[in-house]
């Protein structure tokens, strides 16, 4: 055998027991033990990471931009555009020194192209439609080739008719790990792009000209609590890598733990750069890194705007807080069934009332989820980070609301017993309430 078949046959091998051993972690979602040999696979909460083929040292990938109808949470289905018939796209995730190809299908009705958020590229493999490469039309495939050079926590999404196909949900997550290994191995890598979308109540298309108020703020195109709850193991090292493609900053709040912020697209921050933090900005285009050693405990993590923490609701409404709206709400009721005004006493009671009161088609309550002491009342970019003492490694499985150990719960030490019902249901005319378009089927009976 010369000297070059030999190394195309080793090559050809090296390639056939990489794409095995991606396969393989794929089927078995269990982690790989981080070092200078191999790492971590990221994992995409509600979404999946991109396959490749191995072609002559070349990892290929495949991404076909479409549209297609995508559920925010039970009770909101929007067509939305994406990629490979998702919102956000798959996580490409590869590493420092590979060459990769980037096929590019356009299944749009409208021309398109892919920016490579932050990567390090030829110029004319950058993406801007018009200026590095004409557009790709509607049934064409392009291909983009490039080097790694880099490490870091990146994104993609189109540069082309922007304002509307990032709003429609075009967007996804690139991930390159370093080809030296992690100086601090990581045993779960979690991959969260943050997006808002307007979904005026009652329609299904998200509207791309709004540019403040929006009625939806999501992690990986899902709201609370549709998003899967990020799990790990009491302390197991845990990174969550956060990439912003929505119109607003957010500021992401970790509670229970002071967290690192160890990252972005400029890479893997030298340690000297790290900066202990319970709360880090995601600027709109920005990426953060975060890392932590896993406290046990049902860890709320959210953005610390209120307002995206929830999901549809009116904002040009008076405040009528402290005033007693029951009248003028039975006369409105009578008017225009299922109306509610903001509340009297707060705004937690409307909660309960989304159990029996359906808004307008297609809209999801402002606020959603039960924990395990009642209503969480929130939506939106909000999630639970469930840390436990006896989750085997890989298992990202649920594993229910935190065990407390007795006697670290707060707990009443004064006032009723049982707390006095937020609303007088008394008044309120039920007769008019259409109950033909309602689930009943996920209402708790338990409570009166
Ligand atoms: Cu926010």
């Amino acid at each position: 055998m010369n000297r070059m078949r030999r190394n195309i046959f080793s090559s050809a091998l090296a390639g056939l027991g990489a794409a095995f051993s991606v396969r393989a972690q794929e089927q078995a979602g269990a982690p790989v033990v981080a070092g200078r040999t191999g790492y971590t696979p990221v994992r995409t909460l509600n979404g999946v990471t991109l396959p490749y083929e191995l072609k002559d040292d070349v990892k290929e990938f495949h991404l076909i931009a479409g549209e297609f109808e995508h559920e925010f949470a039970p009770g909101s289905v929007a067509t939305c555009w994406g990629y490979n018939g998702r919102t956000p796209g798959p996580t490409i995730e590869a590493v420092e020194g590979d060459r990769i190809r980037i096929l590019v299908t356009n299944n749009l009705p409208e021309h398109t192209t892919i920016h490579w958020h932050g990567i390090l590229l030829p110029s004319g493999m950058d993406g801007v439609g018009g200026l590095n490469q004409p557009h790709i039309l509607p049934g064409e495939t392009f291909a983009y080739e490039f080097t790694l050079r880099q490490h870091g926590t990146h994104m993609y999404h189109p540069h082309a008719d922007e304002m509307l196909q990032l709003a429609a949900g075009m967007m996804g997550m690139f991930i390159i790990h370093p080809k030296d290994g992690e100086p601090k191995p990581i045993d779960r890598d979690y991959v969260m792009l943050l997006h808002n979308w307007a979904m005026h109540p009652g329609t299904s298309r998200p509207d791309p000209s709004v540019m403040q108020d929006f009625d939806l703020w999501t992690i990986n195109s899902k709201v609370f609590p549709a998003i899967e709850f990020p799990v790990a193991r009491t302390g197991e090292r845990v990174r969550i890598r956060l990439g912003n493609l929505s119109m607003w900053n957010h500021p992401v709040h970790l509670h229970g733990h002071q967290f690192v912020v160890t990252g972005s697209d400029g890479g893997r921050w030298p340690e000297t750069l790290w900066r202990p933090e319970t709360t880090e900005i995601v600027g709109v285009g920005q990426t953060r890194d975060i890392e932590f050693v896993a406290i046990p405990g049902d860890w709320a993590m959210h953005c610390h705007m209120s307002h995206h923490t929830m999901n549809a609701m009116g904002h040009e409404v008076p405040n009528l807080l402290g005033s007693d709206q029951s009248e003028a709400d039975k006369k409105i009721m009578s008017l225009v069934p299922g109306y509610m005004s903001m509340g009297a006493k707060g705004m937690a009671e409307h909660q309960d009332h989304s159990m029996h009161m359906p808004g307008p088609r297609n809209t999801l309550p402002m606020m959603m989820g039960t924990g395990p002491f009642g209503n969480l009342e929130m939506g939106g970019m909000f999630t639970v980070v469930k840390i436990r003492d006896d989750l085997a490694p890989g298992d990202y499985r649920d594993p229910g609301w935190y065990p407390n150990p007795e006697g670290t719960v707060a707990r009443r030490v004064a006032g009723p017993a049982v707390a006095a019902p937020a609303v007088d249901h008394s008044k309120m005319d039920h007769s008019q309430m259409d109950h033909s378009q309602m689930d009943h089927s996920n209402m708790d009976h338990s409570k009166p």
